[in-house]
């Protein structure tokens, strides 16, 4: 039988650190589609990897001192350990550096060379090395245009170096008209459709031929027939999408063919152009198919601005797993940001969720359903034969709620359907409370079973539509029902469910409570307050802020947010704070570091110590507590003023 398919992909990432919070999101995304297919018995691939090459690799690794592979090498455990901590259900993880992807990249040269679409010609212009990027000289002229002297990429805005080189010219211009056809004819080729326009007007003002090969760099891909230089890093890159699964490689025909055209392949909006230009003409060059869609996603932004890794200012997904597991992220991050936009990431609003949404609204709905069955001994429970007028309601809601979930998972809009999906879990919540079975276990049993019984098809609907999102926690969910999700090539999970109504048999069992409110948070680390409040010049002088020295730091028994500092004030002498940063500092690495201090402080103790002082602290976007402390150091006991 021919079975249905469905091929993901990422982009593969840069290899210049840990993979943070923007590159776990777009792998997020693909790995929720792709199990979103697995629930309806598709056949599924997804790729996700690394890309080693280029000027941008070679610069960072030199900085680090170490050659360029063994630089790559050192980040891929952490991608693995960080993927498998998110249940990142990968199919192969490619590396531009695997032997295969070399060989297929260098035959995919050499059919272009042997089809008349690549010459040599001198390449005048400008280069981006962190987007890697060409930057033409009309686009610098527009700048100067408008009264910029300095030239900058108009991607990511940081200063361009001028470039003259003899490279490898791809000829982009020649498929112009047949890319705008495209567009014309796949309107839902580029999702959403609003960033199609962009891509489309780049392309309507006339498109040069793309240079493909560089001279000066030396990490990279040698450029068939040619030893003097490399594969322009994009070139290389974009073709991992067809390399992974085969192209170009003997005996793996039948494997490229199964898979390719792609079905979704998944970017962030800043690397648009290479995926919805380049490499669509790329593919024509060679004569294969285009993916069918490309899924554009906004930027997860921290302060208002992009997270990024130059920026400084980039979350750690394993700070965030340690501290509220992979589930509650992955869900806060597919709801919460929408994918059609920019979206900002704030802890407050990630704790929010997991309090109000994941504890609340679903994990509370779950244990009072089996604390009940359990009060009234109905832990297993077997459906009526018939479903009363209200029981069949919320059947019905249930149908209404696969459906449209459904069309949103079809349609990509992902935030959607998890929104679509807590409409109907607030909606078996207030059916549960409107026939309040509490009361129903002593004045009728048979209602009470029913409402039980079409509470944990409801649960039941819901953990196997939120699987893709949550898997593990939704198969914990399913367990405690005494169901569990098989997904194969061979059914249609979601198709089963309406076959489940009348024929499931649930045996509850009580088990920890699905998602834990996150604690809240010290006063001492609290969020700070939007409305600023104002003070008087009079008030600011009451404050004695010192710099001072941590001559010694020591934890406090029986506290695990505690250090006790002995600080040396210098003339003002050596007194005692406590501080609530042992989750942030170890002791030692405290010792002699000047750090600021509030001095006039009340002294109040504190777990039978007494503090007199108060550290200065501000919190890193990981929720960490950094010391502040003078850029030079100065003398003990100096005031602030
Ligand atoms: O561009 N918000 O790699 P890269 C959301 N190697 N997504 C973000 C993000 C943020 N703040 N920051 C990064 C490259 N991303 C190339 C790709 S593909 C053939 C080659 C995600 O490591 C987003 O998907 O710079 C973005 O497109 C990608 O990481 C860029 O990763």
């Amino acid at each position: 039988m021919h079975k249905k398919t469905c091929y993901t992909t990422t982009p593969i990432y840069y290899v210049t650190a840990k993979p943070h919070l923007g590159s776990l999101y777009s792998t997020v995304i693909a790995d929720v589609i792709t199990r979103w297919h697995q629930l309806k018995g598709y056949d599924t691939y997804m790729l996700t990897g690394t890309d080693e090459h280029g000027q941008k690799v070679f610069q960072a690794a030199t900085a680090a001192g170490k050659d360029p592979k063994s630089f790559v090498d050192s980040f891929i455990e952490s991608y693995h350990d960080t993927w498998q901590k998110y249940e990142i259900a990968y199919t192969h993880f490619i590396r531009t550096t695997d032997a295969s992807h070399i060989a297929a990249v260098q035959e995919w040269i050499r059919q272009l060379q042997a089809k008349g679409d690549i010459y040599k010609a001198l390449y005048e212009g400008w280069y981006c090395t962190p987007c890697e990027t060409f930057v033409t000289e009309t686009e610098i002229n527009e700048q100067r245009a408008a009264g910029h002297d300095q030239p900058h990429c108009p991607t990511c805005g940081r200063p361009v170096q001028a470039m003259q080189e003899e490279t490898y010219f791809f000829r982009l211009s020649a498929y112009q008209d047949r890319l705008l056809a495209y567009y014309a004819e796949h309107p839902d080729f580029i999702i959403p459709r609003e960033r199609a326009h962009e891509v489309i007007q780049f392309v309507k003002s006339g498109l040069k031929d793309l240079s493909i090969s560089r001279k000066t760099v030396t990490w990279g891909i040698p450029f068939p027939g040619d030893e003097h230089q490399v594969t322009y890093v994009w070139a290389d890159a974009l073709n991992n999408y067809i390399t992974a699964i085969g192209w170009g490689q003997k005996g793996k025909e039948a494997e490229f063919k199964h898979w390719w055209p792609a079905n979704v392949q998944v970017m962030g909006k800043d690397i648009i152009r290479f995926h919805a230009i380049y490499w669509p003409a790329f593919l024509m060059a060679i004569d294969q198919p285009l993916p069918k869609h490309l899924l554009v996603h906004g930027w997860i932004k921290v302060d208002k601005q992009k997270m990024s890794k130059s920026l400084g200012n980039v979350v750690d997904p394993i700070v965030l797993y340690n501290e509220y597991g992979a589930d509650a992220v992955r869900y806060y991050l597919m709801r919460h940001m929408a994918v059609t936009h920019d979206g900002e990431f704030a802890i407050a609003d990630l704790e929010q969720a997991i309090t109000s949404e994941l504890a609340n609204d679903l994990g509370n709905l779950l244990n009072r359903t089996i604390s009940l069955a359990e009060k009234h001994d109905a832990l297993k429970l077997d459906d009526p034969r018939l479903w009363s007028p209200a029981a069949l309601e919320l059947i019905e809601q249930a149908w209404q709620t696969i459906e449209s979930v459904s069309e949103y998972m079809d349609d990509l809009m992902i935030h959607m359907a998890v929104a679509r999906l807590w409409k109907f879990i607030n909606q078996v919540n207030a059916y549960f409370h409107a026939h309040e079975p509490w009361k129903l276990a002593k004045d009728n049993r048979k209602q009470f079973i029913e409402v039980l019984a079409v509470t944990c098809h409801s649960l039941y609907v819901i953990g196997v539509i939120a699987w893709p999102i949550m898997p593990y926690k939704m198969q914990e969910l399913l367990a405690a029902l005494g169901c569990k999700l098989q997904v194969d090539t061979e059914h249609d999970r979601l198709a089963d469910i309406a076959l489940s109504y009348h024929q499931r048999t649930f045996i509850l069992t009580k088990g920890a409570p699905l998602f834990v409110k996150p604690e809240p948070k010290e006063a001492s680390v609290e969020e700070p307050k939007v409305e600023p409040t104002y003070i008087a010049i009079d008030d600011v002088a009451k404050v004695e802020l010192l710099v001072g020295t941590i001559a010694h730091a020591e934890t406090v028994p029986k506290s695990d947010k505690l250090l006790m500092l002995q600080v040396d004030f210098g003339p003002l002498g050596v007194r005692q704070v406590l501080a609530g940063i042992r989750q942030s500092y170890e002791p030692a690495e405290l010792h002699g570091q000047q750090a600021l201090f509030v001095g006039n402080l009340k002294p109040r103790m504190m777990l039978g110590h007494e503090s007199q002082g108060m550290l200065l602290v501000a919190k890193d976007v990981n929720g960490k507590a950094i010391i502040m402390r003078p850029l030079v150091a100065v003398p003990n006991g100096s005031r602030l003023a």
